[in-house]
């Protein structure tokens, strides 16, 4: 039996709900700027997610939902420099307070930390939103809390790949074994599965419908005392919110 030594946090859908309200809404920021008509709808956005990274968004978007644009010759550039404005108009919207943490994140973080769990984030998102998240809502020493940030382009291959999650762990120098993730979606969960790890799912609007197969279990939200979860699936051994109890009951569970 391994000890549970590291909590490793995704962060979009996870720690906050950034999705709808964040970075959909800086990505039209970006079109608007760039004098693009391009309109993600919420609705369109959440099938969007399918494929992650922003990069990487805007060319499926360019692909599957509008092959009339005339791609301009540096497509590459073009991209990239659609991608930076939107980096900027979301840290921006972070810096205003726009999007909370989810219910419970905090108090999870505060315990694991007066207990000397180490922490770390694994996310496909830009390293800037993430700073930009935990400065505005856990304040600029948050950022020190995670003795790893893996994010972005760090690694070639994104969520569902594993690769972000190996890339944590062995900077960690931790095994699967060790650790717990938390995730919200499919590719996420693909990620951690595929990485051996054992995963709280939390879901939200856009992820409630995913396949979580192989979760050690599936709640609304991480809850809190007076505001308790509801289970999805899996067992939560008579816990109502997440707590470092809850987690450690879990990884005994999947490990013996
Ligand atoms: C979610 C993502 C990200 C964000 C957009 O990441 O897929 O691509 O939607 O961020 P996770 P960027 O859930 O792994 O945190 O535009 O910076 O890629
Ligand atoms: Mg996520």
């Amino acid at each position: 039996m391994s000890n549970l030594e590291a909590l490793i946090f995704d962060v979009d859908g996870t720690l906050a709900d950034t999705e709808r309200d964040g970075h959909r809404v800086a990505f039209n920021l970006a079109f608007q700027e760039a004098g693009l008509d391009w309109d993600w709808s919420a609705e369109l956005y959440g099938e969007l997610l399918a494929v992650t990274g922003g990069k990487e968004r805007i060319r499926y978007y360019l692909e599957k939902y509008n092959t009339e644009f005339k791609k301009p010759g540096n497509f590459g550039d073009f991209v990239a420099g659609l991608h930076a404005a939107k980096t900027s108009f979301y840290t921006k919207l972070m810096s205003e307070g726009a999007i909370p943490l989810r219910p419970g994140v905090e108090k999870l973080i505060n315990e694991a930390r007066d207990a000397g769990m180490r922490l770390a984030i694994a996310t496909t998102t830009t390293p800037e939103n993430v700073t930009a998240l935990l400065t505005y809502t856990l304040g600029a020493d948050s950022i020190d809390w995670f003795e790893v940030i893996g994010a972005g382009d760090i690694v070639p291959a994104k969520k569902p790949a594993p690769d972000i999650y190996h890339f944590v762990m062995e900077k960690m120098n931790l095994t699967p074994e060790q650790c717990m993730a938390f995730e919200d979606s499919y590719n996420g969960i693909r990620s951690s599965v595929q990485s051996r790890l054992t995963t709280i799912v939390t879901t939200n609007g856009y992820t409630a419908e995913d396949d979580f197969s192989g979760a050690a279990i599936v709640l609304d939200q991480m809850g809190e005392p007076d505001a308790p979860f509801t289970v999805q699936s899996g067992d939560a051994h008579g816990h109502t919110y997440v707590n470092l109890e809850m987690v450690r009951h879990l990884h005994r569970a999947a490990h013996g």
